[in-house]
């Protein structure tokens, strides 16, 4: 141990540590400084940045043998707090860069130390810098912060007023403008808790958790031998299967009645079988996080080895084994039926292309793991807090499993430092239920990185044959599928997923026949599970990729191609349903100019090492789960305002943003200030079932909802001359303070087994369109710029929108070129998944917003999270072809691959 002096934020501080504790350890567990940020712990991320001495320090990496005594030390919170902004912090809030915001501290801190060293940099200047001090960014394309840090510059420089990094309302209304969402100034300050910053806030009693798990992919579990372990230092208890009260198993919810399985095959603990490498076998409880992973690793079993299969190809073999005993690895077929059949239309049509697609297990690279806790509240009611995205969806896959009540098991969700739709699968919620219940105390569990990336769920690979028919003239007549979705070992939505595959492929265009088939297979790879745009990036791989082939064969432009084909009035999507809306010319027409600029600027600047080309690509996806998805919401005046009710969870795209312009727009008459209405969100015990925050449903769905609460409000409250009861009033009335909005989307319809239907009322439209230079000797592609014009529908929070675009477009360049989870070690590290850094993203983003109002959004509006992900990867490539030759079909397209391409004969 080691007395150490430390000067932190200007207060000297006396600590005993152990010298081989990290910085990060002692600023968090000694001195509660939580607002550096425990994110890869590998140095790779940033989120722990501090200064030292006025030098920049990755907290995680430097062990307190390095610190001398006396040393100054820096963390996010000396540099501002929420009622003394640092200009820096202010920027941030105005430019929205924030989103999840487990990242910001990290990102304050790295500007203060730049702009300490040089106040006058420029963008390129800037960019360099985060390069170099590894902060990394999930959710907004970087582009914010650059932008926010060149504000800040201006302000300290003396060249602007501070008050210009203020937001200013012009007319009072906040929908449709950039007002900061309500919890910026806690994520650039550092003050807001995440999961494992609550963590150091439970109880002295509490049980830190640590997982045994499979170190094999397929298995028998032979044995499982507690009893080294049990006597470990600090160990209370080490529990298995024998330990859980319910079934053991997370009901996958089975949502169609053709599927193989039964959607009980994801064990808690695992009791017969590991299906993936990873799974749990058994939970340590101890009062240390160290002594808890020690003794973990004394947990042994006997396992007798089953053949993994890897891939799907592997798993459907001939002589491939059932995974799941008595249920077929094939356990899902998906057919479409649309038109009359092609096989004809293939046979006579003058031009017909093919090709075959893999899009790879894409990572959600979150900045902050998994994370959670729970504990028996005041009511005796088991208690979860998970970043959760789904809370009454996950309560009801869980609680048979536990073996408890439902009434008896409330969810919470923490503040999330980003899923992507990891998290709409249940992760470790389950975990810390058995353990609580075990043990009676307070438990907390965080995932390294490591296990982070191993045992949670990731974007299933899709293989993907097609063929297109076209005319003479380009029309398309007939497209024909074949996918095979590769889901992992565990059911869950895996049958929903491949039926995204037939709404989307092709999509976008009015193709009158389709033929295909999907198939969902069980592999003893990582879980599948949702991400951003789910199933439609692997979509438009292939019908995105094959239009720009199909303009090849016939000598036709590829943007005139699609423009030929899009949806117009008369035209059905692939599921024939009518589109609600016809945007595409227009918003086609709004791209020509900047295409054909685009093209003439890559002829320009080529040359023989560096060859530059443009890709287009068209993306929709729709706002809601299938058929008549449905939302509640309530609105309670209160002495001060008005109360919003809901649990729109929040991965970080801002659910209290949404609520918030949403509420107040609804809410108009009563002509509230923001500050009056309140939000309370995410917790069972509280707040009303408002869904999953999964596709892009929430701002449709929920907004609908908390439309219909808030005029429910305000129609008691009005008076016969139009004037409004106060809330004392109301009172002495005897009226109804809190109103329910419940809103069903009754104009949707779900598929039947031929994929036909209506599945959403309201789509989100995309163009998207990439400029690309790749070096011709070693095959490294370089996106210089992405534009998107797109349709959201009428726009709640233009802070929000541009976010959510910025870092879905950044999450396309990792998709088209990069990320990947197929090496389980090798992966298993943010920079070994390939995740963007701050010099793979350009600093060009364009975004031209066509704002057709939707009859089923409120305001008119739609979603938005998913779009920016679901083709930009294809633009992508379809600009490496056109710089290089090179059609790279099986994602990434690392520099080998494109590469291997330009050789190929054409
Ligand atoms: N919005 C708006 N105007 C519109 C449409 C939406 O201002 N016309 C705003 C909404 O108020 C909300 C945000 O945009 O704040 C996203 O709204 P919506 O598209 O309805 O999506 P959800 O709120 O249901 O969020 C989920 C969606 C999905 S499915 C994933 S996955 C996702 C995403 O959003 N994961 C994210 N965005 C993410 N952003 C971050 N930073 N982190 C994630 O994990
Ligand atoms: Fe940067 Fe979420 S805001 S990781």
């Amino acid at each position: 141990m080691r007395k150490i002096a430390l000067n932190v934020n200007g207060l000297l501080r006396t600590v005993i540590v152990d010298p081989e504790d990290t910085l990060m350890d002692v600023l968090r567990h000694q001195m509660l400084l939580t607002g550096t940020k425990d994110g890869c712990e590998d140095g790779h991320c940033g989120a722990c940045a501090v200064l030292v001495d006025g030098k920049y320090t990755l907290a995680c990496i430097t062990k307190m043998s390095r610190i001398p005594d006396g040393a100054n030390v820096l963390t996010v919170e000396g540099i501002g707090t929420p009622d003394n902004l640092h200009p820096i912090q202010k920027a941030f809030i105005l430019h929205g860069a924030a989103q999840c915001g487990f990242c910001s501290p990290g990102f304050v801190v790295s500007a203060k130390a730049l702009l300490d060293f040089n106040c006058d940099p420029t963008r390129a200047e800037v960019r360099d810098w985060f390069q170099k001090r590894h902060n990394v960014c999930r959710c907004n394309g970087y582009k914010p912060y650059v932008d926010a840090v060149m504000d800040a510059a201006k302000v300290m420089r003396g060249e602007m007023p501070e008050s210009a990094l203020e937001y200013k309302s012009s007319n009072g209304h906040i929908w449709g403008t950039s007002f900061p969402r309500p919890s910026a100034a806690a994520k650039v300050t550092g003050t807001l808790d995440y999961g494992s910053d609550l963590g150091l806030k439970l109880p002295p009693d509490m049980l830190y958790l640590a997982l045994a798990q499979a170190k094999v992919s397929h298995a028998n579990i032979l044995s499982i031998d507690t009893s080294e372990a049990e006597k470990m230092p600090g160990v209370e208890a080490v529990l298995t299967y024998k330990d859980v009260k319910g079934k053991n198993r997370i009901t996958g919810l089975i949502t169609f009645p053709s599927n193989k399985g039964d959607g009980w095959d994801r064990p808690i603990l695992c009791d017969e079988k590991i299906f993936q490498y990873g799974d749990a076998i058994a939970i340590v409880c101890a009062d240390t996080d160290a002594h808890a992973r020690a003794a973990a690793e004394k947990v042994h079993m006997e396992v007798e080895e089953l053949p993994a299969y890897m891939s799907a190809p592997a798993a459907m073999a001939d002589d491939a084994i059932e995974i799941h005993p008595g249920t077929p690895n094939v356990y899902f077929e998906q057919r479409i039926a649309k038109g009359e059949d092609t096989a004809s239309i293939m046979a006579s049509a003058p031009h017909v292309v093919e090709d075959e697609f893999y899009l790879q297990r894409q990572p959600h690279l979150t900045v902050e793991p998994d994370v959670g806790f729970a504990y028996f509240d005041e009511e005796d009611r088991l208690t979860i807090h998970s970043k959760s995205i789904g809370l009454y969806l996950h309560h009801a896959m869980i609680a048979p499993g536990l073996g408890i009540e439902p009434e008896k098991l409330r969810l919470v969700q923490n503040p999330a430092g980003a899923t992507f739709g990891y998290k709409f699968s249940p992760t470790m919620e389950a975990l810390l239920g058995v353990a609580a219940m075990a043990t009676g105390r307070p438990v907390f569990l965080r995932y390294n990185y490591a296990q982070h990336m191993q045992y949670t769920g990731k974007r299933s690979p899709f293989f993907v044959k097609m063929k297109f028919a076209a005319d003479d003239e380009g029309k398309l007549l007939a497209m024909e599928t074949d996918w095979v979705v590769d889901h992992g070992p565990y059911s869950e939505f895996g049958d929903l997923l491949t039926l995204r595959g037939a709404q989307f492929m092709g999509a976008g265009y009015d193709i009158p026949a389709i033929r295909g088939m999907g198939h969902t297979v069980a592999t003893n790879h990582v879980w599948g599970s949702a991400f951003r745009a789910y199933g439609s990036p692997q979509a438009f791989l292939a019908s995105e990729s094959l239009m720009d082939e199909l303009a090849e064969k016939l000598g036709m432009d590829p943007l005139e191609l699609r423009y030929k084909n899009v949806y117009r009035p008369g035209a059905t999507t692939p599921t024939g349903q009518e589109p609600e809306v016809y945007s595409l010319p227009e918003m086609i027409d709004l791209m020509r100019p900047k295409y054909q600029a685009a093209l003439q600027k890559a002829k320009e600047n080529s040359t023989d090492e560096h060859k530059k080309g443009v890709g287009v690509s068209i993306g929709i996806y729709g706002c809601g789960l299938d058929g008549p998805d449905g939302s509640e919401a309530w609105a309670e005046l209160t002495p001060e305002g008005v109360t919003i009710y809901n649990s729109w969870q929040d991965h970080g795209q801002g659910a209290d943003m949404g609520t918030l312009g949403t509420a107040h727009q609804a809410l108009l008459p009563l002509e509230l200030d923001p500050a009056q209405i309140k939000l309370v969100m995410n917790d069972t015990a509280r707040v009303p079932n408002s869904g999953p925050s999964g596709g892009s449903r929430s701002q449709v769905m929920t907004g609908n909802a908390i439309k219909l609460a808030c005029e429910s409000l305000i129609a008691a409250m009005r008076k016969a001359d139009g004037s409004f009861r106060t809330y004392d009033e109301m009172v002495a009335e005897g009226r109804q303070l809190r109103h329910e909005g419940k809103w069903t989307m009754a104009s949707a319809s779900n598929c039947d087994a031929n994929a036909q239907g209506a599945p959403f009322a309201v789509y989100m439209y995309g163009v998207f369109m990439a400029e690309v230079d790749v070096d011709v000797k070693s095959g490294k592609t370089v996106v210089d710029k992405l534009t998107l014009v797109a349709d959201i529908g009428k726009i709640n929070n233009k802070l929000v929108v541009d976010g959510q675009i910025y870092g879905g477009l950044a999450q396309g360049v990792g998709l088209a070129l990069s990320e990947d989870f197929e090496d389980i070690k090798k992966h298993s590290t943010m920079l070994g998944a390939g995740v963007p850094t701050i010099r793979d993203i350009p600093d060009d983003i364009e975004i031209i917003y066509v704002e057709t109002p939707r009859e089923n959004g409120p305001f008119g509006a739609a979603g938005v999270g998913e779009l920016p992900l679901t083709s930009p990867h294809v633009a992508i490539l379809n600009a490496i072809k056109n710089a290089s030759g090179a059609r790279v079909t099986h994602l990434p397209a690392r520099p080998e691959k494109v590469l291997a391409a330009m050789s190929e004969p054409v």
